[in-house]
């Protein structure tokens, strides 16, 4: 998880410092011009966009850093290391921070009324039936009565993919027909859920490409006929920018509250989820670390940070 990145900063701030160490003592009580990183600038931005960080998200991290050295005077027994890390990390966490969601899931469905209805949607093998497994156990095991919809009627085995999950954690499941509409079979779970007093329900929907219109209208039209109280777009960390243009188009036709981003564990880089987080302007409820069903972490920016600036 961002071993690629954290290599990359950390070689940055041993460069940077390396060159404020030699202009202190060259040029003592100096401020650091342009020109004095402007080189080691541009190395930086080659390196994370060559991990997979987006051209304008390097950019912009690293104009943030200039104008935050450029024109400092460094004092010749300053730890340079420290300062320069601590720059970073100022800079970084602001853009992580944007991702926060500051909500409590399960305060919020305790608050609302029965059944709370959580949409999960998202392209195709991006892990929203996987993640609705350990969304299902988290709130299950907070105390909260669960019921999961199998509305994916479209791809062959996705039902009984779900129910599998469902039956090992021990938490129900709303099926239909393979075939059937899938906005009426959510439409016929909520009802049940209403009638068997469930507190909240998780729908599960099929993949699909944010580029096929007949299918963005039907997850248009399961949504219209749930009016879910919220709408949760999967990603999947391993996907770079193209994440970007599935979540400004997801939220074009549907709206999306929120994103659960996967799969990073297996993003061995991490430029792409940090891309991705800096981005898309949506909060990040979750993120999923593994294919366990305990593998999801409510998102915070220090626990990235962390991974990214020893
Ligand atoms: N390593 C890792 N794998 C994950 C994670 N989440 C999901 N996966 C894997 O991703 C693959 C696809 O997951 P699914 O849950 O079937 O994805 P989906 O979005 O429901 O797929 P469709 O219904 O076909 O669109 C599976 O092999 C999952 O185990 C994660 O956080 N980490
Ligand atoms: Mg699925």
């Amino acid at each position: 998880m961002f071993r690629k990145i954290r290599e990359i900063f950390s070689k940055a701030i041993d460069k940077i410092s390396e060159k404020m160490e030699k202009i202190s003592e060259e040029r003592f009580g100096k401020e650091i011009s342009q020109e004095d990183i402007s080189k080691l600038s541009e190395e930086l931005i080659i390196d994370l966009v060559e991990a997979d960080v987006a051209y304008e998200v390097a950019e912009n991290i690293i104009k943030d850093l200039e104008k935050k050295i450029v024109g400092s005077k460094i004092g010749l027994f300053e730890d340079k290391k420290r300062f320069i890390k601590d720059k970073f990390r100022e800079i970084l966490i602001e853009y992580l921070k944007r991702g926060e969601w500051n909500k409590d899931l399960v305060e919020m469905i305790k608050n609302s009324s029965k059944p709370y209805k959580i949409l999960f949607m998202g392209v195709n093998g991006v892990g929203k039936t996987t993640t609705i497994a350990k969304v299902a156990k988290y709130l299950r095991d907070r105390g909260l009565k669960v019921l999961v919809v199998a509305a994916d009627t479209f791809r062959a085995g996705a039902q009984e993919q779900l129910e599998i999950h469902c039956k090992k954690l021990s938490i129900p499941i709303f099926r239909g027909r393979y075939g059937y509409d899938p906005a009426a079979l959510v439409f016929d779970s909520i009802k049940y859920a209403q009638k068997n007093s469930f507190d909240v329900i998780l729908i599960d929907s099929a993949g699909r490409q944010h580029t096929d219109i007949d299918l963005m209208n039907e997850i248009k039209k399961i949504s219209r006929v749930s009016s879910p109280d919220l709408k949760i777009l999967v990603l999947d960390a391993l996907t770079g920018n193209d994440a970007v243009n599935q979540a400004i188009e997801f939220d074009k036709y549907i709206g999306v509250d929120g994103v659960i981003l996967t799969k990073l564990d297996a993003d061995a880089s991490g430029g792409s989820a940090l891309s991705i987080i800096t981005t898309i302007n949506k909060p990040i409820i979750f993120v999923g670390v593994g294919q366990k069903y305990d593998d999801l972490i409510s998102y915070k920016a220090d626990l990235i940070i962390e991974k990214i600036i020893e």
